[in-house]
């Protein structure tokens, strides 16, 4: 593996699963595997949990780790080829990539989508100019369209947890004030589709995803019917697709409670967090013996350590 930016650049899942999976058990030569190499982690926006666990990663790996936060630190950059500089945007995206390509031997990159134009946002405009200027193996650390960490801990975590051979795993939009991107569930059905699952995604109407991810996916209006007999309920908000970066409905109902795990198969509650409780999902539910939110995160350490012990592989 070179990059890692979605399921695409994986060539054999369960092999990663399982890789994540042995992470867990301490080994002295996992020290061995990074020393000398440099992981540079460059966030645009905010974070906590993938920013620690891929620096706890590198550490793992015997890396040295630096973490930049762009945002407010860096030189606002122009992404854009051909652009008079004229602005306020002090470097261009083709000389910071090749900069850090200078001292990092790989780079993780947190670029969230911008919510107004949707073109611009799925054509991975940040992204992929960091790959074609950085020389050096990237790492999406949540971009524009996906979270693949994210979506490796938590089939990681539905390994750890199913009680049966093909659980009913059901990704449920629940309300947020704010306006979210659709990474983290775009990236979550791109991998589950991938799995020996029965998935199924319910959301208000207005919310669909992009055909480019849906394809060959259960959808299911109504909450309640989606919740029968679920093993694992995915909660997550996002912004309208189709009205691009709308919120449409903030229709309490839809929030995650203790009632409505009522007619599961006593699922499994999970969310990617950062949650807002009492709004996307009810304190009861994640104080409650269902919630394996903590787990999930817990997760990130050994995803991410497979993801860039399989890299090193490659450099
Ligand atoms: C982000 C999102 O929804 O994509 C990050 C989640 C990992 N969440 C928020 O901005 C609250
Ligand atoms: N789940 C997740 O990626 O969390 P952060 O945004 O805190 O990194």
């Amino acid at each position: 593996m070179r990059n890692f930016t979605s399921i695409a650049d994986v060539q054999d899942l369960n092999a990663l699963i399982n890789a994540a999976r042995s992470c867990k058990i301490p080994d002295p030569q996992y020290k061995k595997q990074g020393e000398g190499k440099t992981l540079g982690l460059i966030f645009m926006n905010p974070s906590l949990r993938t920013r620690l666990s891929t620096q706890k990663a590198g550490m793992n790996l015997g890396m040295n780790v630096m973490v930049m936060n762009f945002s407010g630190e860096g030189w606002a950059l122009e992404t854009k080829e051909g652009v008079v500089m004229d602005g306020n945007k002090a470097e261009h995206i083709i000389e910071a990539a090749a900069v850090i390509g200078e001292y990092c031997d790989i780079i993780g990159l947190r670029s969230f989508p911008g919510l107004i134009d949707r073109d611009a946002d799925y054509s991975e405009e940040i992204l992929s100019n960091l790959i074609k200027y950085a020389g050096v193996p990237v790492i999406s650390l949540e971009s524009a369209t996906r979270h693949p960490l994210q979506s490796l801990a938590d089939m990681l975590t539905i390994e750890e947890f199913k009680v049966v051979d093909k659980p009913k795993v059901v990704m449920s939009w629940a309300p947020h004030p704010k306006v979210l991107p659709q990474s983290v569930p775009n990236s979550f059905v791109e991998w589950a589709l991938k799995m020996d699952y029965e998935l199924v995604v319910t959301h208000p109407e207005g919310y669909e995803l992009s055909d480019s991810f849906m394809t060959g996916i259960e959808v299911e209006y109504d909450q309640n019917k989606a919740l029968e007999g679920a093993d694992f309920v995915y909660v997550k908000n996002w912004s309208s697709f189709r009205e691009y970066g709308k919120v449409l409905n903030t229709d309490k109902k839809w929030m995650i409670t203790v009632e409505k795990l009522g007619n599961t198969r006593e699922a499994k509650v999970m969310h990617c967090l950062p949650v807002r409780r009492n709004v996307v999902i009810a304190d009861d539910v994640l104080d409650g013996p269902q919630s394996i939110v903590i787990e999930e995160a817990g997760n990130r350490v050994y995803s991410a350590q497979a993801v860039i012990q399989e890299i090193l592989k490659s450099i």
